[in-house]
């Protein structure tokens, strides 16, 4: 399959280290001058830009959080002016609050840069018919993915998420050639074309880049099967850049990140301490080329390990291995991400039940499915039904109005929840990926 852009994805590493080295430094200046809360960490720490003198250095530089994000909410972490800010994404947060970033023109550049790296990885070119189911909006899936398609210049289907009969219809008629969606949406659309009976002759998609979610091996195989495609997986999130910081190659064995924009390490979270190569922790990301939202050493709380091994596909890009945990309560339900603390805060808010509640997540064929359990006050357990199934539909509500996915919410009786001594077990995943 063709590499994209072969100067940077197979250059020799001591080049790529003196690459990083001068990308880090400019970085490290421009947010330390033009972003009061870098300056403010770096001089706690009695650090000046001068200090760093090459990648060697990163670990020298303090540590950014989702938090930090959020206490500067909405543009407070900006490096330019907002005149100079063409585009605006936001995944959601825990309070309410969402964490928000931007871009400058070149930061899009790049971005449709990185992404027709990742599309070029699943062997798309200028021939193809590109279905892009991922969700247009402030999710940086659909644009994201879009941009690098344009690039390569494919002919990109801006579809966006849902509608499974419409999307099936377009993938018969244009003859759409490569597709990407989330995983758990890729075997959805999997289970409506076995259900209409669709031949596969009549299909002619021949790869998918799947992500924003974790999913295992066996997903893999299944999706490959069921569709009859090849399978990428492709990983990125919104603080970083959005898709494009790492994907997998043909030979899907480990992501490899475009760390000519994005410098990974792995850290032990309790510790700090930067881990060696191979071994498990949380993905930390620097990025070294972007202007309007730069990161130094930002936690992704994702959990993986490094492989500096040369790849068969030629690139030297280091690998990053598959995404499968990670260090917090984050669940990501159909591509969306939750905190137990969101739903937390809408029950609470409402007071009328008590405040123990489980969340149960299944997956009934390809889709997700989100159980709220809340218990009832001793009060309204003796209260009339409609009363019952009315608080049901309101907390429903306004739980869905928060989240922006669907779910159920079901009042249980008094003191059924089952009480810990430790951490509360609220989340009850059921899911096998
Ligand atoms: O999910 C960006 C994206 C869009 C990636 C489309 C790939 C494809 P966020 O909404 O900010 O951004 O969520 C980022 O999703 O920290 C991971 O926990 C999770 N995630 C993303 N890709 C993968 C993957 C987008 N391939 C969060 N495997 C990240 C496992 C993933 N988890």
């Amino acid at each position: 399959m063709k590499i994209w852009n072969q100067k940077f994805e197979c250059m020799p590493r001591e080049q790529m280290h003196m690459l990083q080295s001068e990308r880090l430094i400019d970085t490290v200046n421009r947010v330390y001058h033009q972003v009061p809360f870098y300056k403010k960490r770096m001089d706690s720490m009695g650090l000046l830009p001068g200090d760093i003198k090459s990648i060697d250095d990163l670990t020298k530089l303090p540590f950014t959080y989702k938090d930090d994000l959020r206490d500067n909410y909405p543009f407070g972490l900006f490096a330019v002016p907002m005149k100079d800010v063409v585009r605006i994404h936001a995944s959601s947060g825990t309070t309410g609050k969402r964490t928000v970033v931007g871009y400058t023109r070149d930061d899009i550049d790049m971005w449709a840069e990185v992404m027709a790296r990742t599309l070029s990885a699943a062997g798309t070119t200028s021939d193809d018919i590109y279905q892009n189911a991922y969700g247009y909006g402030l999710f940086t899936g659909g644009l994201g993915a879009h941009y690098g398609g344009e690039k390569i210049g494919a002919a990109v289907i801006p579809i966006s998420g849902g509608n499974t009969k419409r999307q099936i219809e377009i993938m018969i008629d244009f003859g759409s050639t490569i597709i990407s969606c989330t995983p758990s949406y890729a075997l959805y659309i999997a289970e409506c074309i076995e259900e209409g009976m669709i031949k596969r002759e009549d299909i002619k998609l021949k790869a998918g880049l799947f992500g924003a979610e974790p999913w295992s091996e066996n997903m893999r195989k299944d999706i490959e099967k069921r569709l009859g495609i090849l399978a990428i997986d492709i990983y990125g999130l919104s603080e970083v850049i959005g898709p494009g910081v790492s994907t997998e190659c043909e030979k899907q064995c480990g992501l490899h990140v475009n760390e000519d924009h994005f410098v990974p390490e792995i850290i032990d979270p309790d510790t700090e301490k930067v881990l060696g190569p191979g071994t498990k922790g949380e993905l930390v990301f620097t990025t070294i080329t972007k202007q309007a939202l730069p990161l130094l050493r930002y936690r992704t709380k994702d959990i993986s390990s490094l492989n500096y091994d040369s790849c068969e596909c030629k690139r030297t890009l280091v690998r990053m291995d598959k995404v499968t945990g990670r260090t917090d309560d984050m669940l990501i339900i159909r591509g969306v991400n939750v905190f137990p603390t969101q739903i937390e805060s809408v029950l609470l808010e409402f007071g009328e039940t008590a405040p123990h509640y489980q969340l149960i997540i299944e997956r009934k064929g390809s889709m997700d499915e989100l159980e709220v359990q809340v218990e009832m006050t001793d009060s309204l357990f003796t209260d009339e039904v409609r009363k019952v199934e009315d608080l049901e539909r309101k907390l429903k509500f306004n739980i869905e109005s928060t989240l922006a996915i669907s779910c159920k919410v079901t009042l249980v009786e008094p003191k059924t929840i089952e009480r810990s001594e430790g951490k509360a077990k609220r989340i009850i995943d059921k899911r096998k990926i």
